[in-house]
């Protein structure tokens, strides 16, 4: 597939300084001043000739299942694939207007509570992480528009792992390390999985990435599960990124596309395995403090027939002001194959391409600091956040 001009030549002269075509790329987006061209940015719900409209099997999924996730009728799904992809499918937000809420009140208040794992753990006492949401809750509320103020433990959180927890420095799950994977997601998980072909996926594991505006993640491959074969699921809330879909190495230019809150990707088959990266959170386009699939009110009563717990205003009312200048991204994964297990799946070998440590990985952008400074093998400076 031909890269825009404006890519091609700058790949050109970033391969001439001995640096990969996927890391130009990523600094390209990355750049807010002055902020980069979007222009040949893939935006989904606007169409493009490289994506191509994809039909699910309507059979796949009952409403009543759908509905039970939150979902829109798998009738009503707009699904596309992207040329140069197989495998890859993107599904344009199709959760129910006002049920979004749900998923990131749990992505705010349940999943980050124990016996789930989150980066806090790492640097903090465990009474000051059993309960984030409790603990930062009135201080998001007060927070005012624009000010700078001191951040709550909340908006410390880079990430969470569920079921099977991943570990950032083996690069590794393992079988004893894992705590219940929640009954929510898993069923959202699997409605997801049915209506794109997948029947037999099981949800293993999840790692759950917070973003603020100045977030990016690094290129890497997910590589670590032994079971390959399955897709991985890719669910995003709140404020839009541009994410980056390369191929099997580096040196192959990545594809840039918008995701919105509320859309899903499916990485499966020979998109499994490519290379990707976020190196950039934007603002929903249009001026909104939240983009406009946020803006009503949550819906629904706890009588409604959703598996995922009801969102009450005043819980809205936090995940708001969470969510004006953050992004929430769910990834899903099967980890073994149906009756695989880790002695005999687990690869001896280390995964060779995702980044070291966790803190390599969640990217915090320093522009201000001088993003000239890079040394020659991190994508940017970082700044601890703890
Ligand atoms: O935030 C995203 O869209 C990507 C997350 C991701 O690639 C990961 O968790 O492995
Ligand atoms: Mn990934």
């Amino acid at each position: 597939m031909a890269a825009p001009s404006c890519c091609r030549k700058m790949a050109a002269s970033g391969l001439e300084n001995g640096e990969d075509a996927f890391r130009m790329i990523f600094r390209f987006y990355k750049k807010r001043n002055p902020p980069a061209d979007l222009s040949s940015v893939i935006d989904f719900s606007r169409g493009d000739s490289r994506v191509r409209p994809v039909e699910l099997s309507v059979g796949a999924l009952t409403d009543q299942d759908a509905l039970r996730a939150g979902l829109q009728s798998l009738d009503r799904w707009k699904a596309y694939g992207l040329e140069g992809y197989p495998g890859f499918l993107f599904i344009s937000n199709p959760f129910l207007p006002g049920w979004q809420h749900r998923w990131v009140r749990q992505c705010l208040k349940s999943y980050p509570r124990k016996p789930n794992v989150c980066n806090l753990d790492l640097h903090m006492s465990p009474e000051h992480t059993v309960d984030l949401w409790e603990s930062s809750k009135e201080q998001l509320r007060r927070k005012a528009p624009n000010r700078r103020s001191q951040k709550s433990v909340l908006e410390k959180l880079r990430w969470v792992t569920l079921g099977y927890h991943y570990n950032w420095d083996t690069k590794k799950y393992s079988g004893e390390h894992q705590s219940a994977f929640p009954g929510d997601l898993a069923e959202l998980s699997r409605c997801v999985s049915r209506a794109c072909g997948f029947p037999a996926f099981t949800p293993q594991a999840g790692i759950l990435n917070y973003y603020h505006m100045d977030s990016s993640l690094g290129i890497h491959v997910d590589e670590s599960e032994p079971d390959r074969r399955s897709p991985l699921l890719s669910f995003s809330f709140g404020q839009s990124c541009i994410f980056l879909l390369g191929g099997p190495s580096r040196e192959l230019q990545p594809t840039a596309m918008l995701m919105h809150s509320g859309d899903i990707m499916v990485m499966s088959g020979p998109s499994r395995l490519l290379y990707h990266a976020v190196p950039r959170i934007l603002s929903f386009p249009g001026g909104g403090l939240l983009p406009p699939c946020l803006s009503e009110p949550p819906a629904g009563d706890p009588s409604d027939p959703c598996l995922v717990e009801p969102c009450s205003a005043q819980e809205w009312e936090v995940c708001a002001q969470y969510l004006r200048d953050s992004r929430v991204n769910m990834t899903v994964r099967q980890v073994l194959e149906e009756g695989g297990s880790f002695s005999v799946a687990q690869d001896p070998a280390a995964p060779m391409s995702r980044v070291s440590k966790e803190d390599e990985y969640h990217l915090e952008d320093t522009e201000a600091a001088g993003e000239e400074e890079v040394g020659p093998n991190l994508l940017v400076k970082r700044k601890k956040s703890f």
